[in-house]
């Protein structure tokens, strides 16, 4: 089966294809932009989301909606984590946790899918801001994310590893697991 994964985001694309191609699900990429409305919750970016594409979508889809959030600065970036990361970016980050103690953060993803209702699937990670930016492999705050378990950063992981334990892996796995017994392909 093919399903579209709607994203301007490669780094996504590339993790999503990674996990669910080898399970047999042909991922297309369509970067339509959509309105992101400022919310208190990943899920209602995502349900807004796709009020707004499913009657521009010829076909099922999804889409996937991320964030860090930073115990020490009680949650930020959240659901701004787009906007942060495009204007303080990582030095921005680092620059706040400065003389911070309390390292601990963790990342979520929601994804919704659409096929005439919408599903949600969701992954969390928890672990710790690192002290200076490492890796070059990943996207976004990778360079920044080490994941609990581990010394290295998201950003120093291969696709396969990060996708093992990551939230988007973990929400990947819940969707597969959905399409699986839903679909029967
Ligand atoms: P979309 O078009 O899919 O919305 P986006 O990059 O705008 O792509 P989000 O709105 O979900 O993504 O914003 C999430 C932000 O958090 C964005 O800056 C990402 O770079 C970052 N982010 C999300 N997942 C991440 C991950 O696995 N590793 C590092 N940074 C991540
Ligand atoms: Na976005």
């Amino acid at each position: 089966m093919k399903i579209f994964f709607v994203t301007s985001n490669i780094g996504k694309v590339k993790e999503a294809k990674a996990f669910l191609e080898p399970l047999g699900i042909e991922i297309e990429p369509l970067k339509i932009s959509y309105p992101e409305i400022q919310a208190d919750s990943l899920e209602d970016v995502v349900k807004f989301g796709i009020e707004w594409l499913k009657d521009r979508i010829p076909g099922y889809f999804f889409i996937e909606d991320s964030g860090l959030f930073i115990e020490a600065l009680n949650g930020f970036p959240g659901v701004y984590s787009a906007y942060v990361y495009k204007t303080i970016g990582l030095d921005g980050i680092l620059k706040l946790m400065e003389n911070v103690e309390n390292r601990k953060a963790y990342f979520r993803s929601v994804i919704g899918y659409y096929n005439g209702n919408v599903h949600i699937f969701t992954g969390t990670v928890q672990g710790k801001i690192s002290y200076d930016k490492r890796g070059t492999h990943g996207f976004g705050y990778d360079p920044i994310f080490v994941p609990d378990g581990y010394e290295k950063t998201f950003a120093e992981m291969t696709t396969e590893e990060k996708n093992a334990i990551s939230h988007r892996g973990k929400a990947l796995k819940e969707f597969h697991r959905w399409l699986k017994e839903n679909l029967k392909y």
